[in-house]
């Protein structure tokens, strides 16, 4: 879909705290009190646009964090696109990139951000900018690491009893066989069962992992260290489950890599984690192309991040149920109005036929919750660089 040129005169960064309604925990760290990086891009015919950054507060997940992400956004990555005249979202990543090494989640909030304002100037949704072709997203959960075997069956049952599509376990050498065993007797076999161990196993560990294979998942997530294509590889050839990657692929380059190696069978795409929606939706053209599944993951955004997940996963090769639950889940309140809701048989609804994002910002609620806030303007508003 064609855009208009556009050029950025303000973008104003505010972090947010906004506390989870229970802590998250996963193999390499938890979370609990989200600290949220949210922009605001102003372009120069006033029309503005919200997105988020998805970092967490610790370098667990990735070598990015908030603080590094406020770093790179403030001391490098908005002086090289305020006030430049942008062709249109699909070029920002490689403006981005020129010269910057890294960053990709703080790279991504721009570049996101950038769709996002394209969207609304174009009097379009997200999703139809995108390319979405669905109206509603299948939904699935990811259930932290629990104390008990018993306290992960009663989630993953209250999940089923929600309606979600997908029950994601996340599992740890000290969390793993007897954990998922359990749910899989309590919730019998027709339940879609997926387990994300978020790199905690190395290949030493693939007979143990082996025995995984007797709970038919639809896949195990990340199993091995990021950097571990060649040992996925050699893992998938000792394991029937199929492997999925997720801090793996960080770009489109890695997506092929992955493919050409066998190192997994179905890719978990966060936009935030690539770069952004140009990487996104090549790394989601790219195993199309190989006929391998995709699904959007999600990295406890709120409402704001959420609704760039959601325009994304309305791409037709998401075949599987996105991590995309409704804000209750996570939050006693949202910072975006309406909430995001799942219906009684797991779908999210895609407002394909509202402008942008398809939700309000609440700003009030923002302000209130902003631990710090610095505003960038273009140097000479309007002159070219
Ligand atoms: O590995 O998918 C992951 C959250 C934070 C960091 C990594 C992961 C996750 C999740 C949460 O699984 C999914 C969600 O947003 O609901
Ligand atoms: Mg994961």
């Amino acid at each position: 879909m064609p855009t208009s040129p556009l050029r950025l005169v303000e973008v104003t960064l505010r972090e947010i705290e906004l506390p989870l309604k229970e802590r998250f925990v996963i193999s390499s760290g938890w979370m609990e009190n989200r600290r949220i990086l949210l922009l605001e891009l102003r372009d120069e015919s006033g029309v503005t646009a919200w997105s988020e950054c998805v970092c967490g507060d610790l370098p667990n997940y990735s070598p990015e964090t908030v603080d590094t992400a406020w770093l790179a956004l403030r001391r490098w990555l908005l002086p090289r696109i305020l006030g430049r005249e942008i062709e249109g979202p699909g070029v920002v990543k490689a403006l981005l990139d020129d010269g910057v090494q890294g960053h990709p989640m703080a790279k991504a909030a721009i570049e996101m951000g950038v769709w996002g304002l394209a969207a609304e100037a174009a009097g379009v949704s997200l999703s139809r900018l995108v390319g979405g072709t669905r109206s509603r997203v299948p939904t699935g959960i990811s259930i932290g690491l629990q104390a008990s075997p018993a306290d992960l069956v009663a989630k993953a049952r209250q999940a089923v009893d929600e309606g979600y599509r997908k029950v994601k376990l996340k599992i740890s050498p000290e969390k793993d066989l007897e954990y998922v065993a359990a749910v899989r007797e309590a919730l019998g076999p027709q339940t879609p069962l997926a387990v994300d161990a978020n790199a905690a196993y190395t290949l030493e560990d693939a007979d143990h992992l082996a025995r995984l294979d007797a709970f038919d998942l639809i896949m195990i997530e990340q199993p091995l260290a990021a950097g571990d294509l060649v040992r996925h590889a050699r893992l998938q050839e000792r394991i029937d489950t199929p492997l999925c990657l997720d801090e793996s692929v960080v770009d489109p380059a890695t997506c092929e890599d992955m493919l050409a190696l066998g190192s997994g069978r179905i890719v978990n795409i966060k936009p935030g984690r690539v770069g952004g929606f140009r990487s996104a939706r090549r790394i989601h053209d790219i195993s199309r192309d190989a006929g391998v599944p995709v699904w959007c993951g999600g990295m406890l955004e709120s409402g704001i991040g959420r609704a760039y997940n959601v325009a994304l996963a309305s791409m037709p090769n998401f075949e599987l149920p996105g991590d995309l639950s409704p804000s209750a889940r996570y939050w006693t309140r949202d910072i975006v109005t309406p909430e995001w809701t799942m219906s009684s048989d797991g779908f999210v609804t895609v407002p394909r036929d509202r402008t942008g994002l398809g939700v309000e910002v609440d700003t009030e609620r923002v302000e209130a919750l902003a631990r710090r806030s610095e505003t960038f303007a273009a140097a000479a508003p309007g002159v070219p660089s």
